[in-house]
């Protein structure tokens, strides 16, 4: 409860002078996937758009003792994840979609099972080009299977738009 407390704290102190860099970047389709009893890492997704040039630069949740925003690639047949170690570019205006294969939000160190249908809060920290941070708070559900059509059978991408 330490942490949850820490968190509304800091929420609080940086609301007046950061809450509207805050609100020009959107946070759409996002979603955890559950796990089972006794894992104790799972992958957070979602699309992320900037209206200016960011970065995503830490994720934090009260659920995980770690949180980390990662890059899976094929390195030689091999899937690979790494951390990404400058955070992830969000172009002014472009939609970044953090999905299974691709970029997301690793979340480990689990402090209980994610069953599905309940929300996972995560604090996303925002940086814009000139340095200054941001952060938001968002409620990203849990969920089996990829809600919004982001499976890895669909690189070819059927976004609306
Ligand atoms: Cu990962």
């Amino acid at each position: 409860m330490k942490h949850l407390t820490h968190i509304s704290v800091l929420a609080a102190s940086l609301f007046l002078s950061s809450h509207v860099v805050a609100q020009t970047v959107a946070i759409t389709n996002s979603w955890v996937r559950a796990t089972v009893q006794g894992q104790k890492a799972t992958g957070a997704f979602m699309t992320v758009t900037s209206k200016e040039n960011a970065k995503l630069v830490t994720v934090s949740s009260p659920v995980a003792g770690i949180a980390e925003i990662h890059e899976m690639k094929m390195e030689k047949d091999v899937m690979k994840m790494a951390a990404l170690p400058n955070g992830l570019d969000l172009p002014a205006g472009k939609a970044v979609d953090l999905k299974p294969g691709s970029y997301h939000i690793m979340l480990m160190d689990l402090k209980l099972p994610l069953n599905k249908d309940v929300a996972v809060p995560l604090t996303l920290t925002f940086q814009d080009s000139s340095g200054k941070k941001s952060q938001q708070v968002v409620q990203v559900p849990v969920s089996v299977q990829p809600p919004f059509g982001q499976g890895m059978n669909h690189q070819h991408g059927d976004h609306k738009h």
